[in-house]
């Protein structure tokens, strides 16, 4: 069975969904990013990145043992091991959900995490850093409400990777003071993601550690201190 290598954030979402999407039977692996469990030696093993999501298929391509990290990496492989589900077969449609895969990878997800960085965890609050990355999130959502005027779903007629990767970095607009009647198609794509069985599930995973209260000093040491240096 898939193991997933996992935590209740948007990153370890998409994979859950996916899977879930799929109907892939997979094991998770708790990595406890708050504790540190992304630097332990067996996690190491899977990701030189320390970062989740990462999977281990013991039966991958040719009956081998596979490793992944990077969630659209990981997303891309369970698709074509389902037989090329979620993933268009038309070419342009193709193109189009890793042309909007790859905006969520470059884009959405640095982005929207810097905003969270400096918005909500750093305890110095830096004006700057904060005007930035708001502004990079309002754009972020308005070249998502321009795509969603002229198409149902990021990759056109067909839900896709592009839509799952992207809907965890939507939900919860609060945390990012956004306000989803702002950007209409935005938010009619959200709903319709938001009431599928399957990401309903992917969602819930983990549920007793998703995060609730702010994070503590020994936890922004962890995640953001110098833990990191001491890892080879
Ligand atoms: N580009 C990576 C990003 C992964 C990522 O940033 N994961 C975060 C959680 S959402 C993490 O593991 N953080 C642990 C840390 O910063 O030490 C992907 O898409 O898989």
């Amino acid at each position: 069975m898939i193991e997933v290598w996992t935590w209740p954030t948007p990153n370890g979402h998409k994979v859950h969904i996916t899977l879930e999407e799929l109907g892939l039977p997979y094991k998770v692996i708790p990595v406890n990013i708050s504790k540190g469990d992304q630097f332990k030696p067996e996690f190491l093993a899977i990701t030189p990145n320390h970062r989740i999501p990462a999977i281990v298929d013991p039966d991958g391509p040719g009956g081998k043992r596979l490793t992944l990290f990077e969630s659209a990496a990981i997303m891309i492989y369970l698709s074509e091991k389902a037989g090329g589900k979620l993933i268009p077969h038309d070419p342009i449609g193709r193109y189009k959900c890793l042309e909007w895969m790859m905006f969520q990878m470059g884009g959405v997800g640095p982005m929207f995490g810097q905003y969270n960085h400096f918005a909500n965890y750093a305890v110095e609050k830096i004006p700057y850093a904060i005007e930035r990355y708001t502004n990079e999130v309002a754009r972020l959502h308005r070249a998502l409400n321009k795509r969603l005027a002229e198409a149902t779903w990021l990759a056109g007629d067909e839900y896709s990777l592009a839509d799952i990767i992207t809907f965890p970095w939507i939900r919860n607009p609060e945390r990012r003071n956004i306000d989803l009647d702002d950007y209409p198609n935005v938010k009619r794509w959200h709903d319709a993601i938001a009431a599928r069985p399957a990401v309903q599930r992917g969602v819930a995973v983990l549920p007793e550690y998703q995060r609730k209260g702010v994070m503590t000093d020994a936890e922004r040491e962890i995640m953001f201190g110098k833990t990191q240096f001491a890892v080879r």
